[in-house]
């Protein structure tokens, strides 16, 4: 039986702590030290006990990949198959516009509590682009919680260099406090002169594309307009990413990969090229995800966030990311595309 997005977020504190006791949901507790860099207060999250996680192998997909593939080469069970763990389990969304069904399942490794993951319930891949019913069902829950009076945002890590971990495709959404993450704060404050068209941060120094969404969105608007704003968005950013991936004349043969990230104001698409940064000062391997491009990055050691800020968030960042069209152009500021 289908649940809906309101009983999933309500239910979320208690069954979080359920899980937690259980054992199944592993919490690695943290701390956020902030770092201004280029007017961005960027969050940088220390968490030495993930240096515990079981270290699962990332696996490399294609898109054609079924499931029984992806077991195979990742030499472990789809933990996004059933059966599921039952204190990891919150409910199901059916799309009925789509006839897609989804299952909501907590984070196994949390960091963030009430971190969770919306998972189509057959096996598609991570490689795969957004479908309309995957932003409907997720900007439902971000709504959801809203009413609630929380924040959440989701993020989505596409492709083998987005920092991806698991080929089953998979949303994560994640409760952020205050106004928003540090990304979306800049977004925020460009005044766009035409609605409904893609603008890009230029002050920063890695290609993104951004979409404002219309500000009447809200629990009132039905699937069927969610649906048209959310996709049309998409799909423009889509071209956008795949237009910068061009540029880029060493770009990895396969499948683009890129972040999103959607907020009740704003979807953004950000193009990949490397999903780990090796740090100069200690030589260790960074692996950058939606998140870092949110503007919260994640350490697992003191040395390592010394390292992350001697080296600057920004040049981690464009060193992950694809170099912005308009480094070819004139800098110019922050505006429309
Ligand atoms: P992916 O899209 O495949 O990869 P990811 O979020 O980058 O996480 P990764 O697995 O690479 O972990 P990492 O050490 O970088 O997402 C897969 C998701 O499924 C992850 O959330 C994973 O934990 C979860 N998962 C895996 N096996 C599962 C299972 N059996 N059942 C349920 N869930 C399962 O990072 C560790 C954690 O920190 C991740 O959750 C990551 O999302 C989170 N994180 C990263 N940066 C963060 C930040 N700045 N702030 C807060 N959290 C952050």
């Amino acid at each position: 039986m289908p649940a809906t997005p309101n009983a999933i977020i309500k239910d979320l504190p208690e069954r979080f702590q359920k899980a937690k006791e259980s054992g199944d949901l592993l919490f690695f507790p943290s701390t956020i030290h902030k770092h201004v860099e280029g007017g961005v207060e960027y969050e940088i999250r220390l968490c030495p006990a993930l240096q515990h996680k079981p270290n699962l192998p990332t696996p490399h997909f294609d898109a054609a990949q079924d499931q029984k593939k992806a077991e195979i080469q990742q030499g472990k069970p789809d933990p996004f198959a059933p059966p599921y763990v039952p204190n990891l389990y919150i409910g199901e969304l059916k799309d009925v516009e789509e006839d897609t069904d989804y299952v909501v399942l907590f984070n196994k490794f949390s960091v963030v509590p009430h971190h969770i993951l919306l998972v189509t319930k057959e096996f598609h891949s991570q490689t795969a682009p957004l479908m309309s019913s995957d932003l409907v069902q997720a900007y439902q829950l971000i709504l959801a919680a809203r009413a609630a009076g929380q924040r959440f945002f989701a993020f989505y890590n596409c492709g083998n260099l987005s920092g991806a971990s698991q080929p089953h495709k998979h949303l994560q959404l994640i409760p952020i406090e205050g106004d928003g993450p540090p990304i979306e704060k800049l977004a925020r404050s460009v005044n766009l002169e035409v609605p409904n068209k893609p603008f890009t941060l230029n002050s920063l120094p890695y290609a993104n594309h951004i979409y404002r969404l219309p500000s009447h969105l809200g629990p009132n608007s039905d699937a069927e307009e969610l649906s048209h704003y959310l996709m049309s968005g998409f799909m423009g950013l889509l071209d956008l990413t795949i237009s910068s991936i061009r540029h880029d004349p060493t770009y990895p043969t396969g499948p683009p990969s890129y972040n999103v990230l959607l907020t009740l104001e704003h979807i953004h698409l950000i193009p990949r090229r490397e999903e780990w940064y090796v740090l100069k000062e200690t030589q260790e391997k960074l692996s950058v995800n939606s998140l870092g491009y949110a503007g919260m990055l994640l350490v697992k050691s003191d040395s390592e966030l010394e390292a992350v800020c001697k080296e600057g968030v920004s040049n981690i960042l464009r060193g992950t990311g694809v170099g912005s069209v308009h480094d070819l152009q004139v800098q110019g500021n922050d505006g429309e595309q």
